[in-house]
């Protein structure tokens, strides 16, 4: 079996994507991209959860169209979101997205039940206002009581595809429930959800295998016959297994998509007083790992002001814009929550930038080159905090996600932290998911094999640190914004 098919779904877009290796060599196809976002409804935030099983099952007739008759699949998407089923296995609820507006004060209220000290001691988890555990706190409790079964959304879509129900451990760990030492849901914590464990299903591994897609699908679409193989269903765990093998120097990832992530892999978590302070997650990753990391807003920043201006320029073009105007003229505390889902970026940009004294970023370019600058001097201050948690320098940092295609922010990324960036693949997320099947089928021997691999069959751009003669004045300017937020990053 040489066809394994990656189901790979970001808040922005998604993607089926065909994976196959010949002489130590992956190749990838893209059979199907289509859009992805949330939408609002009287006030509140809904993913399209039947659009996207749509989606799967027309990349898969669009795969046998193609000839390709026998594969494995695995899915992978973004984290935390949930979906509640019934006794008869029927969705219960539209799906929230994480950025709905009804989790913003829980976490002060799960506080006083319970210490955020408590949580992170046990879970080793960020506070993140959209994790599972607050999400669940502010869900309706009677409709709560009615839910036999709690999936997280890749978990809801292998279902919807096989009948199983499971709980994929690299996106249950972003639920802020399942225990460090236990390595199972945490009593405490659903407790104070007034939820059993019998609500959740089993936990599975990354490499599972569940078996044929339902004889019913396959008849009724004509799809190819797809064995299922449980891949790492967070997107930001497919993303890290997809990071190019890196021999000689110590290196931290950037998954640089919707959000940027950046961290470590570890096989053992910090989840230390000083670690909860800054605010460092362990999420579980496949074979026996810890992603260290730091979520920042990433370039959902860019994709909301894109949106505002009424699509009329590509994110290429946006770069380009941004090229063009006065670098580091006005920066934003990229990671203030305030931009977690404001009324309208474009709006609470300017307003941030009034509030403190720095000129007005107009045009798209001029938002475009604030944004970038912000992130770039956000990662340069995540990346000495993180070498600091783990006491390593780092040398490197190796990009990965859609923001590989973003050179200027990549150059920018380069300056800011003053290493060298390694940029690509730009589908490591895909990847990752893919090299899960590849080893579950034993046509790859284990992760080692499979980022050597990776390293070999993709270009990765290098982008060398420039000196900037403004970079005193840039970081004192950057220090107290990011110093008068912080608390609230
Ligand atoms: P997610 O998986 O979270 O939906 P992706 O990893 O697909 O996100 O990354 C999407 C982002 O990549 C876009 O929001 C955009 O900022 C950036 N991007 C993609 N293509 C380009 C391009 N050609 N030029 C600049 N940026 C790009
Ligand atoms: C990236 C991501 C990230 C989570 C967020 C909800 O797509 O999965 O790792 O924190 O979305």
């Amino acid at each position: 079996m040489n066809n394994h098919i990656a189901v790979d779904i970001g808040a922005s877009s998604g993607r089926l994507v065909l994976g196959t290796f010949k002489d130590g060599i992956i190749s990838l196809r893209e059979i199907h991209r289509f859009s992805n976002g949330f939408a609002e409804r009287d006030g509140s935030c809904f993913w399209d959860i039947d659009y996207l099983f749509d989606q799967i099952i027309s990349g898969l007739q669009q795969a046998k169209a193609n000839g390709i008759t026998m594969c494995t699949l695995g899915i992978d998407t973004w984290a935390v979101d949930y979906v509640l089923l019934d006794k008869q296995g029927n969705r219960l609820q539209e799906v929230y997205a994480y950025r709905d507006r009804r989790t913003d004060h829980v976490i002060d209220e799960v506080g006083k039940l319970i210490s955020p000290a408590a949580v992170y001691e046990k879970t080793g988890i960020q506070q993140l206002t959209f994790n599972t555990l607050y999400q669940l706190f502010a869900h309706d409790t009677a409709e709560l009581a009615q839910a036999d079964q709690i999936l997280l959304v890749p978990d809801y879509l292998y279902y919807r595809l096989t009948g199983r129900k499971l709980n994929e451990i690299t996106n249950a760990s972003t639920t802020q429930l399942l225990n460090l030492q236990t390595r199972d849901y945490d009593e405490d914590l659903l407790d104070l959800l007034h939820l059993t464990r019998e609500q959740f299903p089993a936990l599975a591994e990354p490499g599972e295998d569940l078996g044929f897609i339902s004889d019913t699908l396959m008849e009724q679409y004509d799809l190819p016959q797809c064995r299922l193989i449980v891949a790492a269903t967070h997107d930001t765990a497919s993303a890290v297994l997809g990071v190019p093998a890196q021999s000689g120097r110590s290196s931290a990832y950037l998954s640089s998509g919707t959000w940027s992530l950046l961290g470590v892999e570890l096989r053992q978590p910090i989840h230390d007083a000083k670690a909860m302070h800054v605010n460092y997650t362990n999420e579980w990753g496949a074979y026996g790992t810890y992603r260290f990391l730091k979520n920042i807003m990433g370039l959902w920043l860019i994709q909301e002001v894109r949106r505002l201006d009424g699509e009329r320029y590509s994110f290429a073009e946006l770069a380009e814009l941004a090229g063009q105007a006065e670098s580091f003229r006005s920066l934003i505390p990229c990671n203030d929550p305030r931009f977690l889902n404001p009324e309208h970026m474009i709006e609470e940009i300017r307003t941030s930038c009034a509030e403190t004294g720095q000129p007005v970023p107009e045009t798209p370019g001029e938002l475009a080159r604030c944004i970038f600058d912000s992130l770039a001097l956000s990662y340069r201050t995540y990346l000495a905090e993180l070498e600091e948690l783990t006491a390593g320098p780092i040398e490197v940092l190796q990009i990965v996600g859609g923001g590989v295609n973003n050179a200027l922010l990549c150059q920018l990324t380069a300056d800011m932290i003053g290493r060298e960036v390694l940029a690509g693949p730009t589908e490591s997320t895909a990847l990752g998911n893919l090299v899960v099947q590849m080893i579950s089928v034993g046509n790859i021997a284990d992760i080692e094999e499979a980022r050597a691999m990776i390293q070999r069959s993709f270009g990765i751009e290098s982008y060398a640190p420039r000196p900037n003669p403004q970079m005193d004045e840039i970081l004192n300017r950057w220090n107290g914004l990011h110093s008068a937020a912080a608390g609230r990053t």
